[in-house]
């Protein structure tokens, strides 16, 4: 398999995670990012198999896929074991929604976050109402995954694609100054848990440092 994506996109990490979870050897090919030319150039061969010029972009045999989750629940249905969807149709469906809250309204956020904050070291260039509409959106996003973790270790089931998708998402967050709050409990619990996971530590890690260096 080959998977075009890019070290600091969390719709890329996505992907990356879930291979490593399931053993999976990928070819990883990189689209490059810089402060200066965002993403750009794209390169030919990218751009020949991703219809939206987006990534990630996976390659298996004759099959070209793009869209994380698409990716993920194909990756799923490829290679079900060790599996990151849970069985029940309940719990499949409650880890279904919570993946779209990362790839939707988590993700909205976050991108502000990288836009007034990340691509803006000097704060006076900042957008301070649009930042701060921003932070409160993702406290209030962290309050109600705080609801959501009473009584469970992880999102929906075992560790799975939900846990990837919002951590991948407010791991980020995190790295930008919004992370969940010291009266958050559980939602603090579940953020060390996730990030503590050895394939999630590991893109975690390397995010962060390209981060540092971009
Ligand atoms: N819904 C898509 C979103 C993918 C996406 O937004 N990718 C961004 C990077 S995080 C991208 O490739 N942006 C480049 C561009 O739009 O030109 C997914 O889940 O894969």
């Amino acid at each position: 398999m080959k998977l075009w994506s890019g070290v600091l996109s969390p719709f890329s990490a996505k992907v990356r995670v879930a291979l490593a979870e399931k053993g999976l050897e990928v070819e990883i090919l990189e689209v490059p990012w810089s402060r200066k030319t965002r993403w750009g150039p794209k390169p030919p061969e990218f751009l020949a198999v991703s219809p939206l010029g987006q990534v990630p972009v996976l390659i298996d045999g004759d099959l070209t896929l793009y869209d994380s989750t698409v990716i993920n629940e194909y990756l799923e249905d490829r290679s079900p074991s060790p599996a990151l969807l849970p069985s029940d149709a309940t719990e499949r469906a409650r880890a279904r929604q919570l993946e779209d809250r990362a790839d939707d309204a988590i993700d909205r956020y976050v991108t502000v976050l990288v836009q007034e904050v990340f691509l803006k070291p000097d704060e006076a260039d900042r957008d301070s109402e649009t930042l701060a509409n921003a932070v409160a959106s993702l406290r209030k996003l962290y309050t109600h995954l705080e609801l959501e973790l009473a009584g469970r270790e992880y999102l929906a089931g075992g560790f799975g694609l939900a846990d990837i998708a919002c951590f991948m998402a407010l791991g980020f967050a995190a790295t930008l100054g919004v992370a969940p709050a010291e009266d958050q409990p559980r939602v603090t619990a579940w953020f060390e848990r996730v990030r503590s996971r050895p394939t999630v530590a590991t893109e975690f890690e390397g995010m962060t440092k390209a981060a540092a260096t971009a």
